[in-house]
């Protein structure tokens, strides 16, 4: 109750800002993308963990206009980097269930784009297995719309859902994260080698790119480099950090 007493006034407190977080690609060693964090300041509790208060936002929907914010924050700061004279990278961003059921979505989309003059195909909204499972042919039809301008998609936290390769085949989408729990116990679990290896042969044949997400160690990132990976994600190679950090990064590093 005291949490969303103080959600209702965050937004224009401006206790909200975006952490970032980079991509690697496991076969050039570039960064590629990289993936806007939501984190939370209060001025008398402190930090708020996005795993409390995003469950909040999305029970009293204020996760609409929040999530709106988020986009065109993300969507700033991307033509900020490229007019500072950073290489060009893509920006993900997470979109939650009631965003993605939400009729306004694609116009917030447009908005942000525009006001921003980002170019769409640097955009990729992060969806998770369970949100595109709810409603298949709204899944469709606004991935469908996406693809269309330009805009990329990832399934989130791949593999900890129900989705069957039945239906992944029939969403227009780019890229599968692999969940963290099946990079966790790499390179020594038997089990999860065999599922990360899978999925990422299942990418293949797909045709879709995969990035395997909470790399936290250097053998994780070896073996990954060695099933042919795509790309990687997590505290190993960058944790998420300001914009400026980013920056640094990315000028430094590439
Ligand atoms: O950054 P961190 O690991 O604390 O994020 C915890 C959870 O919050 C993750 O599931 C992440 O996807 C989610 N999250 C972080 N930022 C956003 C955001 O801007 N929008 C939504 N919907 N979820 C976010
Ligand atoms: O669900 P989603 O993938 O959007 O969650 C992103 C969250 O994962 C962020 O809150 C980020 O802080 C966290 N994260 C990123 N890299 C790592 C990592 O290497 N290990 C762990 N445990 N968490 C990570
Ligand atoms: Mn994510
Ligand atoms: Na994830």
């Amino acid at each position: 109750l005291v949490l969303e007493a103080a959600l209702r006034n965050a937004l224009v407190n401006n206790e909200f800002v975006l952490n970032y977080q980079a991509k690697l690609d496991l076969k050039t060693n570039r960064i590629t993308g990289v993936e806007a964090l939501l984190r939370w300041t209060h001025p008398e509790m402190g930090e708020i963990s996005p795993q409390q208060f995003i469950p909040l936002c999305e029970e009293n929907g204020s996760i609409i206009p929040i999530g709106r914010w988020v986009l065109e924050t993300a969507c700033r700061q991307n033509v900020e980097w490229q007019r500072q004279g950073l290489p060009p990278v893509k920006m993900a961003v997470n979109v939650s269930a009631r965003q993605f059921s939400d009729p306004d979505l694609l116009q917030h989309i447009h908005d942000a784009l525009d006001k921003s003059g980002m170019d769409p195909k640097l955009l990729e909204l992060e969806l998770t297995e369970s949100m595109v499972m709810l409603n298949p042919d709204h899944t469709i039809r606004t991935l469908t719309q996406l693809r269309e301008i330009g805009v990329r998609t990832a399934l989130d936290d791949f593999g900890v859902g129900y989705s069957s390769l039945a239906q992944i085949k029939g969403f227009p989408i780019d890229t599968l994260k692999v969940d963290r729990s099946f990079i966790r116990n790499l390179p020594e679990s038997d089990h999860d080698r065999a599922i990360t290896e899978a999925i990422i042969n299942m990418a293949r044949t797909l045709s879709l790119t995969v990035i395997a997400e909470g790399v936290e160690t250097e053998a994780q990132e070896a073996f990954l480099r060695g099933v042919s990976c795509d790309e990687s994600q997590g505290f190993y190679f960058s944790r998420p950090s300001t914009a400026k950090a980013f920056s640094d990064l990315l000028r430094n590093h590439g």
